[in-house]
């Protein structure tokens, strides 16, 4: 497992600028610092997408069929509604570990439901930027 997409969904450009109480004051530039500097240490590479359009994410999960071995993923409000999302996923077969940074089942119930973590190897969720690291480490843990 050497080669991951990182995908942040839609208002995630937002972190460290807005609602520092829910989401904190890491942005995600910084983030995905963090990302490049953990997978850099593991002999991983990455490419990370910020979108806030779904058509987007999902056209950039096709095209990993192409080049990664997996893909980590913080849908944002996609994870609770995008079942095209989910099929893409689906379809094309790469490991994904779905990743929040809030604890999204300590919140509004509507967003106790993923529609997303179901085709994934699993979900971490509210440790803020950390569980994008953990779920790094769990990708490419195998
Ligand atoms: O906790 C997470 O990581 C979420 O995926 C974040 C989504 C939310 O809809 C999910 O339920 C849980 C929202 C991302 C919005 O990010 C913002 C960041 C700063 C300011 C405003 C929004």
């Amino acid at each position: 497992m050497s080669n991951i997409l990182v995908l942040h969904g839609p208002n995630l450009n937002l972190l460290g600028t807005r609602e520092p109480g829910v989401y904190g004051t890491v942005t995600l530039a910084e983030i995905n610092a963090r990302l490049e500097a953990a997978a850099a240490e593991r002999g991983a590479t990455l490419r990370s997408l910020q979108s806030n359009h779904e058509g987007a994410l999902i056209d950039a999960i096709h095209e990993a069929r192409g080049w990664a071995d997996g893909i980590l993923i913080n849908p944002g409000a996609l994870t609770h509604y995008s079942y095209a999302l989910r099929d893409a996923i689906s379809a094309v077969g790469l490991p994904t570990v779905e990743v929040h940074l809030s604890n999204i089942h300590a919140r509004e119930p509507f967003r106790h439901t993923s529609v997303i973590a179901p085709v994934c190897r699993g979900q971490i969720s509210g440790f803020g930027a950390q569980s994008y690291l953990l779920g790094l480490a769990a990708l490419l843990a195998g």
